[in-house]
């Protein structure tokens, strides 16, 4: 998608703090931190929204959870939490799928 962030940091015309990567999954640092640690768990694949993921993109989702393990592990994360926006009233400013994933302090409550 030509005009997608996340799309550009996968093809690396935009550069990156990566932790990790693979066939479907790119893991980065965001670049707004709001705890010591907050990655991006970024689908490679350009799907705007969970709601829009077809059935072959959501038996991948699997994968999800073993890069969330993998690089919870490499950063030294016991307690985390893991956010996904979907939409606008959602918060969610980057229309490409990708999991927030926050720790290194204690977290508030969800509001
Ligand atoms: P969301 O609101 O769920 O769409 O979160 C998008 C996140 O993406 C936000 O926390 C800031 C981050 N972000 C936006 N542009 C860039 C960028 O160019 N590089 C990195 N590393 N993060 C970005």
């Amino acid at each position: 998608m030509a005009d997608c962030v996340f799309c550009k940091i996968i093809n690396g015309e935009i550069s990156s703090e990566k932790v990790y990567e693979d066939e479907d999954f790119i893991v980065i640092k965001d670049i707004r931190p709001v705890a010591p640690v907050h990655l991006l768990v970024i689908y490679k694949k350009h799907v705007p929204t969970v709601s829009e993921l077809s059935v072959e993109d959501s038996q991948k989702m699997w994968k999800l959870f073993e890069v969330i393990k993998t690089v919870t592990k490499t950063s030294g994360l016991e307690s985390y939490r893991i956010v996904q926006n979907n939409g606008k009233d959602a918060g969610q400013e980057v229309h490409h799928i990708h999991f927030h994933i926050i720790g290194g302090r204690k977290l508030g409550s969800l509001g």
